[in-house]
This record gives C-alpha cells, structure tokens and sequence, in this order.
C-alpha cells in the first residue's frame, strides 16, 4: 500500500518536471491549460484592460474591468469581436460581434440582449448587452467586476482569438485589442505566465507582467492547474 502510494506521487513528480514551458506553450490550443485572458484595449485616449479568470466552480469566466480616459458621464458599449485587430490597429476591421450560436441572426431587427435569458436573446459577445455599458466617472476612469456565465476557454463559447472593442455612444469604435491567452511556463514551471501564443505578435511584455502579478493573486487557482498538469 505505502509502496503503491510512493510509486504513485514519484510519477507524478516525474511528470510534473517532464512538462517544460515549451510544452505548456505548444498545447496552448487546448484550453485547459490557459489560466486567464488578458486585452488591453486603446485608442482615442482610452487605455483599457478585460481580465478573464476561471470561476472556481468551472463554470463561467470572471471579467475584471478597468479603463481610463473616458469621457465623464459618456457611456460606451463593448463586446467581444469575431476577428482579431491586425498589426495597424484597426478596430474597423475585427468583423462583427461573436455570435457562434446565430442569436443575431434569428432575432434580425427585433435583437435585443434580455439578462433574464442571455442564451436565447444576446449575442456571446454582447458583454455591454449583459453587464451595461461602461460609463466614464467623473476622472473618466470606469471599472467592474462581471460574472460572465456562458464564457469559456476553449469550446464552441471560447473568447479566445478573439478580440475586445470598445465603441462610443455613437457606435464607432474607439479602442480595441486581441484577447491574449496565457498558460504557465517559465523556468520554475509554476509561478510564471507566458504568452499561450508563444512569439506571436498579440501581446506584449506590459501583458506579460500584468499577467504574472494577476497570477499570483490567484495562486490557488494555479496550485489547481498544477495539479490538473500532473494527472
Ligand atoms: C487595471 O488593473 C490592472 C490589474 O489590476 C492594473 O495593473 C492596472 O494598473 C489598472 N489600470 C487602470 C487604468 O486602472
Ligand atoms: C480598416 O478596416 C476596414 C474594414 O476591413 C477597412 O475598410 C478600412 O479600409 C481599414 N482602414 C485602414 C486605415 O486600414
Ligand atoms: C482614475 O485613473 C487614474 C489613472 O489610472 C488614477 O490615477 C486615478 O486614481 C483614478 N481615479 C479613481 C477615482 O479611481
Ligand atoms: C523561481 O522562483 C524563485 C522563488 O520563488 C525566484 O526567486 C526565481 O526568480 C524564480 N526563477 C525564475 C526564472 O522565475
Ligand atoms: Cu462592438
């Protein structure tokens, strides 16, 4: 019995220490392994940055919201876009609101995002039909923390590859950024976040950091992940 439990946790250290960081980085597509999202949309002034986190429950995403540079008392919707922005910026070109399920294309005209029922009537990405639109304080800072049910990593709801844009009351869109995964890596192979895109252009060093000190913040959640890599 003893020898069985010994046999047991050596190879699960084995294993553990068999999981390099290159590794973690070459199975970013599967979702498992990325313990959160981060997009630091900008533009017009605007510096932005969506956290996303597991629920500990497993269902849903925690979003963690915070932006400067808003006008005071100006509301401003935001979703999730289908496309990512290319290297110029261009919130334009991030195509439409992630809908994977068609809800805009069912309701047409009549498309109106009710909290009562977020499957049937909003689009996936409608984060402002779900949670309102951002509205700028009186220093034009906004923030909010959203339970965000139907999200995930990975999935037919996955937000990654994505993109997070922000709009002005007018509808244009003022600020945008890629939604970047990370998956643990690093040489302690614990404590440390890299870019689930590996040398991909979509994020960098600023996202990086942001995403080690989040991290620590949630480090039970990691000691989980952890865990879920060894077995
Ligand atoms: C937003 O939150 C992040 C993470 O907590 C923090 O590093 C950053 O300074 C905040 N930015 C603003 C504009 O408040
Ligand atoms: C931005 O993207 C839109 C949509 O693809 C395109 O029509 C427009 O020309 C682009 N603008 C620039 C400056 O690239
Ligand atoms: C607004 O954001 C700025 C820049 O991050 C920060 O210095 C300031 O303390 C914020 N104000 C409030 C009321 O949170
Ligand atoms: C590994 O962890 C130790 C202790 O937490 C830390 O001092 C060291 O800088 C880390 N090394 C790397 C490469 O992150
Ligand atoms: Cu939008």
């Amino acid at each position: 019995m003893l020898k069985k439990i010994f046999s047991c946790a050596f190879a699960a250290l084995a294993i553990a220490s068999a999981v390099s960081s290159q590794e973690l980085a070459g199975r970013a597509a599967d979702a498992e392994d990325v313990v959160l999202a981060i997009a630091k949309p900008s533009g017009h002034n605007i510096e932005a940055m969506f956290t996303f986190t597991r629920m500990a429950d497993g269902v849903g995403l925690h979003l963690s919201i915070n932006a400067t540079g808003l006008d005071k008392g100006a509301e401003y919707p935001f979703h999730i876009h289908v496309d990512s922005v290319p290297s110029n910026g261009n919130c334009t070109a991030t195509g439409g609101h992630l809908d994977p399920h068609g809800v805009k294309a069912a309701a047409g005209e009549s498309y109106k995002c009710s909290k009562s029922d977020i499957l049937k009537t909003c689009e996936l990405g409608d984060l402002a039909g779900v949670f309102g639109n951002m509205v700028g304080d009186k220093e034009g800072n906004a923030s909010g923390d959203f339970v965000a049910t139907e999200l995930a990593f990975g999935g037919d709801n996955t937000i990654l590859d994505h993109s997070i844009v922000i709009h002005n009351s007018a509808g244009d869109r003022v600020a945008c950024a890629n939604i970047a995964a990370f998956v643990l890596g690093g040489d302690n192979n614990s404590d440390q976040l890299i870019d689930a895109a590996g040398s991909h252009e979509s994020s960098d060093d600023s996202t990086s950091s942001d995403a080690s000190s989040i991290a620590a913040k949630v480090s039970g959640l990691l000691a989980s992940l952890v865990f879920a890599a060894m077995i």
